[in-house]
């Protein structure tokens, strides 16, 4: 009985209510597709306040059946996809998920991701806490062929 009140006290002292907080997300956004594209990605700034890493395992969205975390690799001269298991942000820093590098890739998508339209993208982190993220669809210039 002891313990259970103790959890009790901690539970209630700890800042869940702010513990989406620390982190930011700007320059969110999802690529436009052609139509018929089955593929897109959403790219993001994404800022940790909190003087402790964070880590993004897994995203999801009603636009896409399937979404992965991303990065991409050199190999020779080929610039290639790959998935990773985790996204993590370091203590009181940032990461950018922009084209040619990490990125949130969708597959499957369940309609063209039209200019102009948002899309939004539920993140869930290490430690249980989820995040929706609103991503306006913007056209981007793509140099990067889709290989995986
Ligand atoms: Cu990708």
């Amino acid at each position: 009985m002891k313990f259970k009140a103790l959890l009790l006290a901690s539970l209630a002292l700890s800042p869940l209510a702010n513990a989406c907080d620390d982190i930011m997300f700007s320059h969110t956004y999802a690529r436009a597709t052609p139509p018929n594209a089955a593929t897109s990605a959403v790219f993001s700034e994404i800022m940790n306040h909190s003087d402790k890493d964070r880590v993004i395992v897994s995203a999801t969205t009603e636009a896409a059946g399937k979404v992965e975390l991303h990065d991409v690799i050199n190999e020779g001269d080929i610039m290639k996809m790959r998935q990773v298991d985790k996204l993590t942000i370091p203590a009181n820093s940032m990461i950018e998920l922009k084209p040619g590098s990490l990125h949130i890739m969708l597959f499957n998508l369940k309609k063209p991701l039209v200019e102009g339209e948002n899309i939004d993208v539920t993140l869930t982190f290490a430690n249980g806490d989820k995040k929706v993220v609103s991503a306006p669809i913007k056209k981007v210039m793509s140099g990067m062929k889709h290989q995986h």
